[in-house]
Formats: C-alpha cells, sequence, structure tokens
C-alpha cells in the first residue's frame, strides 16, 4: 500500500523544499516536485498544503519504568511510548539497568522483556553500566553484537550507580577497544552528597535545596574530569542532561581542539528554574531532576540555546523520568517521599511527549535555531549519534517513513489536561507554544490524525543499532 504527502514544505536538516513524498509499506520511495509524477493514483493522499513534512523525534534519553528512591518511573514502555506518538517522536532509545551486584546480560534481558511487544514506537536501548567488573567489560562487547552500542556511567549517586574513576577508565578502554560511545552522568556526586547532608543538618529540607546543593562547579568539574579519561581512553564521549553553561564550556572547549566530544541538554534546562523549585506548597517537587534546574539569575538558559546554535551542544533529549505528585495506582506515592526532606524526592520528571513541541516553539517560534536545526537536534544528530542513521533521522529515500505532517500556524496549549504521559502534572502546564502536529506516521504508519490515536502496542520494533556517526 502506498500513501502520497502532497504539496507540503519539506524540510530535513539541510534542505527545505516544496514536494511530495511518497511512502511504500514502511519506506519512503520517492520525493519529487508536485506534479511531476504520477503516484496519487492508488495510494492514500494526505494534504500537507501550508504545512511542514518533518522527520519524526528522536528521543535518545527515556526512562520507562526506572526504578528510582523506592518507587518506579510512571510511564511503563507502553504508555510511555504512546505518549511520545503523540509528541511527535517516533524514536526513544531507553536505558536498560545493569544494579550492583548484578550481570549486565541480566540486566539488558530484564529491560528487553519489559519493552517487547508494548511500545507504539520503534526503541534502541543504551546499557548503564552500575557495576565494572571483569565480567561487565566482556559483556559490554556481548552487548555490540546486541545492538547495543552505548554504555551509560555514573560519577553521581554514590552507593548506587556511581562509579568510581578507576572503574570509569576501564570502561573507557574498552569502548575504545570495541567501538562504543560512553555516556556519563556528570556530576561530582561524593561533594553533592556533603553538601546535602550539610543543607539538612541546617533544616534546608525544600525542593529548591536540591538544585543548591548541586552546584554548577559540582557538573563543570565532572565533565572535565571525564573529558580527561576520555581523551587518554581514546573513546567517544556524550555527556547527558547537560544544565550548567561551565559543564557544556568544557565540551565546547574539548571539541575545539578536535575531541569526540558530544553533549545533549533537555527542554527542562532550556525553560525551568528556580522560580519553579520555589513554587508553593510542595509544588518545587515537580522540577526536581538530575543534573538540576539552574538559577535563572546566572544565564544558563540562554547558554544553552546558544551552545546549541553552534553545535557545542548537538542534542535535546527529555530524560524523561516521570514520578506522581499525588498517589499513582499502581506505584503509590512518588515525589512525596520527599515532603520534608528534598534528598528523598525520586528524581526526575515528564517530557518525552513535550519535547518536540517545546523546542520548535523556543527555537523556531521564538527565533533561536533555525527550521533546520531544529530538525537537526531533535531527530538527525540523535539518529548519527546512535548508529540509525539514515535509516531514521531524515526523509530520504530508502529511509524508515517516520514523518510528521506540522502546521506551523496552529497554536497549543502545554497541559496535564491535554497530554498522554502516564504522570498527573505537567511542567509547563499553561504555556502556549507556536505549531502543532497534525499527523504522525511511523514506519509508514498513521499513528496521529485529527487528533485521534491508531496505534497499537507492538507496533514499535527493536533497533540494533550501529556505532556513533558523529566522530571527528
Ligand atoms: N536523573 C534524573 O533526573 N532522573 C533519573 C536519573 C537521572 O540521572
Ligand atoms: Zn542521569
Ligand atoms: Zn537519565
Amino acid at each position: 500500500m502506498t500513501t502520497l504527502i502532497k504539496n507540503g514544505t519539506v524540510v530535513t536538516a539541510t534542505e527545505i523544499m516544496d514536494a511530495d513524498v511518497l511512502i511504500d509499506g514502511e519506506k519512503v520511495a520517492g520525493i519529487a516536485a508536485p506534479g511531476s509524477h504520477s503516484w496519487e493514483e492508488g495510494a492514500e493522499v494526505i494534504d500537507a498544503s501550508g504545512k511542514y513534512v518533518l522527520p519524526g523525534g528522536i528521543d535518545v534519553h527515556t526512562h520507562m519504568e526506572l526504578p528510582f528512591g523506592g518507587t518506579f518511573a510512571s510511564d511503563d514502555f507502553e504508555s510511555g511510548t504512546r505518549a511520545a506518538a503523540w509528541g511527535g517522536t517516533t524514536t526513544i532509545i531507553d536505558f536498560a539497568v545493569q544494579v550492583f551486584g548484578e550481570n549486565v546480560m541480566d540486566g539488558y534481558e530484564t529491560w528487553m522483556e519489559k519493552a517487547e511487544g508494548n511500545c507504539a514506537i520503534d526503541y534502541g536501548m543504551h546499557m548503564i553500566v552500575g557495576d565494572v567488573t571483569d565480567q561487565a567489560l566482556k559483556e559490554m562487547d556481548m552487548l555490540m553484537d546486541e545492538g547495543v552500542t552505548s554504555f551509560k556511567l555514573f560519577t553521581a549517586y554514590p552507593g548506587v550507580l556511581y562509579s568510581d574513576d578507576g572503574k570509569i577508565f576501564r570502561a573507557m578502554q574498552k569502548a575504545a577497544e570495541n567501538g562504543s560511545t560512553i555516556m556519563m552522568h556528570a556530576e561530582n556526586g561524593i561533594v553533592i552528597d556533603v553538601l546535602r547532608e550539610q543543607a539538612l543538618q541546617r533544616g534546608e529540607t525544600d525542593p529548591i535545596y536540591h538544585s543548591i546543593t548541586r552546584p554548577p562547579v559540582t557538573e563543570a568539574e565532572a565533565t572535565h574530569r571525564v573529558i580527561a579519561y576520555a581523551e587518554l581512553a581514546g573513546c567517544p564521549l556524550y555527556v547527558v542532561h547537560m544544565s550548567a553553561k561551565e559543564a557544556v564550556e568544557e565540551v565546547a572547549i574539548a571539541r575545539n581542539r578536535g575531541s569526540n566530544v558530544f553533549g545533549e541538554t533537555c527542554p527542562q534546562y532550556l525553560y525551568l528554574g528556580w522560580k519553579n523549585l520555589s513554587e508553593p506548597g510542595f509544588d518545587g517537587a515537580k522540577y526536581v531532576c538530575s543534573t538540576p534546574v539552574r538559577s535563572e539569575d546566572q544565564g544558563h538558559q540562554e547558554a544553552l540555546w546558544r551552545y546549541l546554535a553552534t553545535n557545542d551542544l548537538q542534542i535535546v533529549s527529555t530524560d524523561h523520568c516521570p514520578f506522581c505528585m499525588g498517589d499513582h495506582p499502581v506505584h503509590g506515592t512518588q515525589k512525596r517521599l520527599g515532603e520534608g526532606d528534598f534528598t528523598k524526592i525520586p528524581n526526575g520528571l515528564p517530557g518525552v511527549e513535550d519535547r518536540m513541541r517545546m523546542i520548535y516553539h523556543g527555537a523556531v517560534g521564538e527565533g533561536r535555531l533555525s527550521l533546520n536545526r531544529f530538525v537537526e537536534v531533535t531527530a538527525t544528530a540523535p539518529a548519527k549519534m546512535f548508529g540509525l542513521f539514515p535509516q531514521k533521522g531524515t526523509i530520504a529515500v530508502g529511509s524508515d517513513a517516520d514523518i510528521l505532517v506540522w502546521d506551523p500556524e496552529e497554536t497549543h496549549v502545554m497541559s496535564v489536561e491535554s497530554s498522554h504521559m502516564d504522570v498527573d502534572y505537567n511542567c509547563y502546564e499553561g504555556t502556549e507554544v507556536k505549531g502543532e502536529i497534525d499527523k504522525v506516521i511511523a514506519r509508514g504508519k498513521v499513528l496521529i490524525s485529527d487528533g485521534e490515536y491508531h496505534g497499537e502496542k507492538g507496533d514499535g520494533q527493536y533497533l540494533k543499532r550501529g556505532t556513533c556517526q558523529l566522530l571527528i
């Protein structure tokens, strides 16, 4: 069966062209000037007049069902990937987790079982290595054959996911050997733990202290350190969820000397700050995540947008990891675990459905990034960074037909009411954004059209990924 998207403006990371797109089965089969072909015959026709035709979004950082702080992220693979589709994301890469004392492959298989048959959109896996043993290093090689080509380690969360410098360096040496990418959550967790303990002793228990006790220097120092080790080991390094301008400066400096160092940020760091963490009552807990959202007075948000424009940051992901403010029907009290003690608030916030709208709004709607760069940071660079290009991340003959029909004239009001994530608040409640999603097509199937969902769980397939395609 063929589908023709006609009269739209096709946008990729490099082109803006008035063109018709032919989909045959799951793939893009042709791109041609309107009126120059006879593809309409026998095809289902979508009229995209006045609309953009964009590659589906790729969110390379999600945590469906992540166990954290005594509870679980409230979205599972079914609800989370369906919400992603509603928000114009057609591929996610989630994180399988090896916890301390467990085998890496066991953690991987557990996560694959959670995902299999449940996803609305295509999905890949990164692997969190929480215990760098000789066995774990061997299992990193085994995972390469499964299409897991990126491994995440933490300088944060001592006693939970933290690895010391020697373990990080050994994993980096393994990555240099097998061609994989090391992803780092870069914050100095040892120093942060001291600051947290001292804050609690002073009676500083409100959500705002979550950010105050993780100051920018703790992110910048850890980023500097892991860059040094990655350069020494000779592996590509991807620093996740960056929020401090001082930390991104470390990435920029490394890139200027020709290193394979990459950085991502997330919508929450571009829009949210201490005014949100200070919302009355316990509402600030909604915005507790790590790295933290930062003070609006220090210029972090403007700097992050600028670093996106200059390609010192390559990708906007979400770190989607939602926890409810009230009782979750399955997981119970979530954010409220930290009422009276900010260190017990589960870290994470919802975003998988919000990213494409919020970034289009700030980038194109408010003029901070070009339309091409919007596509690049939300789809093309994510695909290239994690070995999915050109199957994903662009509109080209032979690519998967993961396509958005995007109305630049419509507006959308962000709200928990209109969203589909399994969580009871929206971080951007009431914000009116320019640009609205008209249709979402994944592997040639129309998942969203006219405000209705036509997909089913199991539409999404597992993606075996290649290695990084952005290497210098
Ligand atoms: N940060 C979060 O905010 N949530 C999950 C894990 C992480 O590192
Ligand atoms: Zn993290
Ligand atoms: Zn994360």
